[in-house]
């Protein structure tokens, strides 16, 4: 049965595809396509098991997209997707990565240039042949190269964000996972270790069943494009969306080797083989074995293999071989924090914004769901265009929020915003009108190409200001498609610390921001963390699994979370800043 992530990951590829048929991301259709995705994606009911007329009857689904469910669930395709597949092969998809590139832009270098891919635009680029296209310029190819180079999707290291091969994952993993005899399906690799971005999918399944079985399931989703090899236990694919995915099938007791050996990363295992080899044992991925007599001494589980070798069990966001082995050797692992330490969230917008998809209520409820002790409502500061909040509007939040800490009496609710920082670091509003705030998230949302002293100043600036608690999304970067500002890292850790500002960890997989690279280097600073969902509807407050996995894989302790903290010392420092 095609489960309901399937599904979503098939509307969201007809909803891209979609776009570059019309030429454009806003029309009808497009949006239609992609709140039918993000409706299936949410949705616990499974869709395949449903009537179309009840489909139909849902928010979220009209008429067409209904009929569209029912047809792949019938049928494992759908005609229209099928159509604009060979319309639209991943080559030529993937142009629209490229910050610059819409569907517009995609069509006409098509058009004028038989443009199919990042290859023959790159080949284009060299010959000056992209000036000719209409609307294209001199200054447009500068910018083109610039960004091809940047994002590192030209040849052959081109790599797929941690967005997008998490969406493919999901639906791979589920769709394995229920196949007979099948007690679990993970994706490992990289995607495992929670790098922004990977260089294909690796998906271990664990069965005592017929392995055959999951190879001929796995080969025949929907998802799939080509199929690249095919073997008894292993089998690899080419998705729609234009990622390789790896799937090896393995037995329950070699569970434990195999997600070892697979989870990697490559240098941890190289250094984890060592020490084996020290001991006269072998590691591969069936087994840690004594060499001599062949008997197996760890295979079932991580903790074991980990356990044989003298060492904690260690999180896979850490398996880079960059100092973890040392640590666990001594049981000094970081320590990390999980999603159950979360204790609110600090950046949560609502359709105040004009961005925002849920009321207030909804969104509060939302956050009470999750048993959070405190939380803060941060609607877009006025000067944002289109989506920012007048005063007059943030004074009637006011009050509708002194009206619901009734409803929510075991949640401190605060009412903040998230604050726009101007190229020299100014911020929304005035100090006095601020003053009336009990919260303040500022991050940067225009002026992305300011020279890297000149941002660094700008969020020093910031991150000084009374009003301001947290930066929010500090580079501002959508991963795979728009760098982030250029930044003096070490300075801006040191304002932090120096004036008490904390940094968000924003949870958007497309964000994840600030970056894990930052996160590591202010280890062992006083610099103060937060997990934040940025959420913009309800569904999206889940997304906290997200910032704790990027938190981890930066090494940031549990106890420099301040959202891990009880609300009495939360409070206490949230309103210290502002005094
Ligand atoms: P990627 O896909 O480039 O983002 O990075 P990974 O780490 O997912 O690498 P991949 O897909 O080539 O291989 C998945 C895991 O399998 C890798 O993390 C470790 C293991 N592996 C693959 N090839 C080797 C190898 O030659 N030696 C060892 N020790 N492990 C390997
Ligand atoms: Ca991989
Ligand atoms: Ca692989
Ligand atoms: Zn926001």
């Amino acid at each position: 049965m095609i489960t309901n992530g399937e599904i979503a990951s098939l509307l969201g590829e007809l909803a891209a595809l979609t776009a570059l048929a019309e030429g454009s991301n806003q029309s009808f259709r497009v949006r239609a396509y992609e709140r039918a995705a993000r409706t299936a994606e949410a949705m616990a009911e499974p869709l395949a098991a449903m009537a179309e007329r009840d489909i139909a009857a849902i928010r979220g689904f009209g008429k067409g997209t209904a009929r569209m469910i029912a047809e792949l669930v019938e049928t494992g395709s759908i005609t229209r997707l099928e159509r604009l597949r060979e319309a639209f092969p991943p080559e030529f998809v993937e142009l629209t990565r490229i910050p610059g590139v819409g569907p517009k832009t995609a069509l006409a270098l098509r058009e004028h240039l038989r443009i199919e891919g990042v290859a023959d635009l790159q080949e284009a680029l060299a010959r000056g042949a992209v000036r000719e296209v209409p609307g294209l310029g001199v200054k447009s190819e500068e910018n083109l190269s610039r960004a091809i180079s940047r994002l590192g999707i030209g040849g052959k290291e081109r790599r797929t964000p941690i967005a997008d091969a998490v969406r493919v994952a999901r639906g791979i993993t589920a769709a394995l996972g229920s196949v007979e005899g099948v007690t679990r399906a993970e994706a490992m690799g990289s995607l495992r270790r929670f790098r922004e971005s990977v260089g294909d999918i690796d998906v271990l399944v664990v069965s005592d069943g017929d392995p055959g079985a999951v190879v001929d399931r796995f080969v025949s989703l929907p998802v799939v494009r080509e199929v690249v090899a095919y073997g008894a236990r292993t089998s690899a694919i080419l998705s729609s969306a234009g990622i390789q995915v790896d799937v090896r099938v393995v037995r329950p007791d070699q569970l434990g080797a195999a997600s070892v050996y697979f989870t990697g990363s490559k240098a941890h295992n190289v250094a984890l083989r060592q020490r084996a080899l020290d001991r006269g044992w072998s590691l591969n991925e069936y087994a840690l074995t004594e060499q001599a007599t062949g008997r197996v001494i760890a295979s079932a589980s991580e903790e074991d293999v980990y356990r044989a070798l003298g060492l904690a069990w260690i999180p896979p966001e850490l398996r880079e071989d960059t100092g973890e082995l040392e640590l666990a050797e001594r049981g000094a692992l970081p320590d990390l924090a999980a999603e159950e330490d979360l204790r609110g969230d600090l950046h949560v917008h609502t359709d105040m914004s004009g961005d925002g998809r849920e009321p207030l209520e909804a969104m509060l409820a939302g956050a009470a769901a999750r048993r959070y002790e405190y939380v803060a409502i941060t609607d877009h500061g006025e000067d944002l265009v289109i989506n920012g909040v007048s005063r007059d509007e943030l004074a009637a939040q006011r009050a509708a929020i002194d009206r619901l800490r009734a409803v929510h009496a075991g949640m401190t609710v605060l009412q903040g915003c998230e604050l726009n920082i101007a190229p020299d670091g100014s911020i929304d509003y005035d100090a006095q009108f601020l003053s009336g705030l009990d919260w303040g998230v500022a991050s940067v949302h225009s002026h992305f190409d300011l020279d890297r002293r000149r941002q660094t100043d700008r969020i020093a600036t910031a991150m000084h200001d009374p009003a301001v608690n947290v930066i929010g999304h500090l580079t501002g970067r959508r991963i795979g498609r728009r760098p982030g500002i250029d930044l003096d890292v070490d300075a801006v850790l040191a304002a932090a610390e120096e004036s008490g500002c904390a940094i968000e960890i924003n949870c958007h997989l497309d964000r994840l921001d600030a970056p894990a690279s930052l996160l590591r280097r202010a280890r062992g600073s006083g610099v103060v963390f937060l997990i934040s969902t940025d959420a913009h509807d309800t569904r999206e407050l889940g997304n906290m699994c997200w910032g704790i996995r990027a938190a981890r894989r930066g090494w940031v302790e549990r106890d420099r979370i301040a959202n891990t903290w009880p609300a009495e010392r939360f409070l206490a420092w949230a309103a210290a800043k502002r005094s």
